[in-house]
Formats: C-alpha cells, structure tokens, sequence
C-alpha cells in the first residue's frame, strides 16, 4: 500500500475570528463577528448589527491567541506541525474596509506571527477572509450583494500578498465559500444582512442578491488568485469548499437524482468556477429555477477564466443523505438532509463518515486533478480538564485515526493529496454555536463560553498521539 508522500503537509487550522479575541486592540476595526451574540446547540446565535448591552460576543474574547501566539506555535512546533493554517483577520488590516492605507499595527501582527512560524519551520497557509470582513461593509453595502466589494477586496488581497510575499507561499481565498448557496451563508460568507435579519439560523433571505453576491466573491477571488501569481509566481493559491457529500438515502433512481443534484448545486457550481474558470453546464437551469439573473460582465468572465486556482481544499466533517421518500427523519444540524442509518453522530449530531473522505477525495480529484488539501476536518466534543492538567479524548484520536486511514486509502487509490489541517487544533470558539465547549483541538484552552477562566493551555491526550503520527508520517496510527 501506497504511503503518505515524504513531503506531506501534516498540521492543523484556526481563523481570526475565532481564535485571536483582542477585538479592540492594535487598531482593529469592529468585524462582522464582533456582533455575533453566544448561542448553543439549541438556542441560535444572535446578529445585532452594533453593539447591544446586555448580549455576550463570544469571538471578541475567543481564545486570546493575540496575545498567546508565541506559546501556542511554540505547543503547534511541539507536535512536529508541518503547516499551520490560520487567517488574516481583514479587520486588523483596514477597520472599515475603506482605508486609504492599512493599519500598520495589524499588518506588524502577522509579520511576528509568521516569523515565529518560520522559527520552527512551520509553513503558514493562509485564508484570505475566513467567514469574515468589516462590520462597515455589511453595514454600508450589505457585503459582497454590491460589486465595490470586489475593488475593496483586491486592495486588501494585494496589501497582504505585497506585505507578506516571502514569508507566505500557501494561501485559500474564501473560506467556505459554496455555503453561499445556502440561506445560512448571507452572514458569515457573504456579509449580507438583511432588514429583518436576527438570528444566524433564521436570516432573511434575498436569493437574487445572495446569488449576485456570490458571483462577485467568485470573481473577487479569482482577481485575487491573478494579482497573487502576479506579486510572487511561487505562490499556490487555493480554494475552500465546505464538502459535505451526499448520498442517496435509497437505490430509488429518484433519490440517486436528488443526491448528484445536490453534488452539483452545493459543490460544482463553486468548484468548476474556481477550478475551470467557467460556471459548469448546469448553471443556466439553476438559475432559471431559482428566478435569479445574475449580472455577469465580459471582464468577469475573463477573469473568472484567468483566476484559476492551483490547489483543490476543503473541510469534511460528516457526510449526508438525501431522499424523496416521506418520513425519513431528517438531521438535526443545519444541513438539508436525512439520517444515515449507517452512521453514528457526535453530541451535535454531525455523523462520523471516514469512508466519505476516501470517496470524496476520489470524486474530487477525478473531476478536478489538481492536488487536493484538505483543510478542515475533526470533532467537536466536551472535553473535561482534570485536575491534574491531563485531558483524555480518545474519541478524538479513534474519530482521526479512522479519517487518516481513509485518507492513506485515497492516496492509496492515486489521489494527489498534498496535506491535512485538523480544525480547530488549538480549542477555539465555535462558528455555528459560539460556544467555547464545542471543543476540537489537541491544544485545551482553559476558558468557558462566557470568557471565564486562565486562558492557560493544556495538551490532551491527542496532542502526544498526533505528535506520533506526524514523527511517523501517518505509518504509526496506534
Ligand atoms: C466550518 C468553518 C469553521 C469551523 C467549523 C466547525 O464550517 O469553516 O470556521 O468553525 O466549520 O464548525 P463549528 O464551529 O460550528 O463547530
């Protein structure tokens, strides 16, 4: 059996927002998630568009990495970590987004973060805007629904790409961008708020402008991915899709249908654009169907084809199921899709699927054939800290031991895949809850949903675990 290649890219992954806290400090501007109440599995989050007295915002405080980032690279290098993904908070470097010139504070931040990577000869990876933008530009434009984003967006991609060109190969555009196409995806991919709107769960929603909004983050991105290569040809610069395959819940033909239909409208239709330049066949009917008609110029077209990227990347946690049959019970998470009989869930009930990896990987790379990354995947769990300082996880170890083998299955099968990010690696702030005790990481941050605690780190049992993985790489999964 094929191994995992020599140079393969073990590491893990954070976004801004969810990690750093320090949301006032240094010059950083109010962001989108600055606003963003606490929630939990069943209670949804808030959006409050300003400030509010009396709501907590969990990603202000997070888990304070702004001031802890020399310790946490240190406990990352400590692992034997390869690659660290993180992101830019877009925020730090211009505040309101309209800035003649970036906030140099912000831009300092960064620069001491990826010299300490470099230190220990980590590569960072580097998403562009990871479910993140100025709170003025939501409030001003309704995000990405006005095409001055795609000018406002560039100037910040070419700010950072200049700024951190020969200490940053590896960089992602949007994070998740696909989940666009769902109604949750207004906010957090695409900053649009609309009148009404209060709560993550339930937003308002507008399908011609979310649609419009879309196509102009696609090309926003594809602007970036030209002006990177041209700034540093060494740079790969890379998508993010949020992968959550589909399975017809029976061998019903109708079913089979419903599940490639959902393939192409929550994969496709995002991944040709960045991979192929062009929006796949299917898109015409699409639109029609949804009633949206989408303003898109000869430019764009052109650069949507010049903008390709050189690296296929995205997040796997759980796979679905997809039915015509009435009374299949459907999945309690904010996924559209059935329960697989064949699968267990975690505590919020996202169904562990590593056999979906191996399949993924295989449809994806077979559609696309560039080298594929995978940049988000692990589980979310209560961890309890003993007093002792240990933390034992080993559903977090028996959920990743299984996913890696799949993956040495794809590689296996002759899958081009270039490197692995566990999500969350150091314990962080959860996009879709807010809570803080959604746990991922190797790394336990002492603190609760409410910003209470020491901040202090601690290494779970995963931690030594991985740190063997990785010294091995990926041969010794015991
Ligand atoms: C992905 C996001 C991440 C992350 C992860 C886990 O969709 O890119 O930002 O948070 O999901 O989700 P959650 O935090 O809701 O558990």
């Amino acid at each position: 059996m094929r191994k995992f290649p020599e140079n393969f890219m073990w590491g893990g992954a954070t976004a801004a927002n969810q990690i750093e806290g320090a949301y006032n400090v240094g010059g950083k501007g109010l962001s989108i998630d600055d606003v963003f109440t606490n929630g939990s599995h069943t209670e949804p989050r808030k959006i409050t568009k300003e400030t509010v007295e009396g709501y907590y915002y969990p990603n202000r405080v997070a888990s304070d990495f702004y001031h802890h980032y020399k310790e946490d690279i240190a406990l990352l290098a400590e692992m034997g970590f390869k690659v660290y993904r993180m992101s830019i908070a877009w925020s730090r470097i211009y505040p309101t987004g309209e800035e003649e010139e970036p906030n140099e504070e912000g831009l300092a931040f960064y620069d001491k973060v990826f010299d300490e990577c470099h230190k220990y000869g980590i590569e960072p990876l580097v998403t562009l805007s990871h479910y993140e933008m100025p709170l003025a530009l939501t409030n001003k434009y309704n995000g990405f629904a006005d095409r001055k984003l795609i000018d406002i967006f560039k100037k910040y991609a070419r700010t950072v790409f200049t700024r951190y060109k020969d200490k940053v190969k590896y960089w992602l555009t949007f994070n998740e961008i696909n989940i666009g196409t769902w109604v949750v995806g207004n906010y957090l991919v695409l900053g649009i708020r609309n009148e009404g709107t209060e709560t993550y769960v339930n937003q308002v929603d507008d399908v011609q402008l979310r649609y419009q909004a879309l196509h102009n983050q696609l090309v926003a991105g594809a602007w970036a991915v030209k002006i990177g290569h041209e700034i540093n040809t060494d740079f790969k610069i890379g998508n993010m899709i949020a992968m959550n395959p589909a399975y017809p819940y029976s061998c019903n033909p109708e079913d089979v249908l419903k599940a490639e239909r959902n393939w192409q409208t929550d994969t496709y239709y995002c991944g040709d654009v960045q991979v192929r330049g062009e929006y796949p066949f299917f898109a015409e009917k699409m639109w029609k169907d949804l009633g949206v008609k989408l303003e898109i110029t000869d430019e764009d077209k052109a650069i949507l084809k010049e903008g390709t990227v050189d690296f296929f990347s995205f997040s796997y946690y759980q796979s679905i199921a997809k039915t015509t049959l009435p009374d299949v019970e459907p999945l309690p998470s904010l996924i559209e899709g059935v329960k697989n009989p064949y699968l267990k869930a975690n505590d919020w009930g996202w169904q562990i699927d590593p056999t979906g990896l191996r399949y993924i990987l295989n449809v994806l790379y077979g559609r696309y054939n560039i080298p594929m990354m995978i940049v988000e995947n692990g589980i979310g769990a209560y961890d309890v800290l003993n007093e002792d300082g240990t933390v034992h996880d080993p559903y977090r170890i028996d959920y990743l031991r299984s996913h890696f083998k799949a993956m040495r299955e794809a590689i296996d099968d002759g899958v081009d895949l270039i490197g692995y990010t566990m999500w969350g690696c150091i314990d962080l702030t959860s996009a879709g809850t807010g809570e803080m005790k959604k746990r991922y990481g190797f790394i336990y941050v002492d603190s609760d949903d409410y910003g209470n605690g020491t901040f202090n780190r601690y290494r779970k049992d995963s931690f030594y675990w991985y740190k063997k993985v990785i010294a091995s790489n990926g041969e010794d999964l015991d």
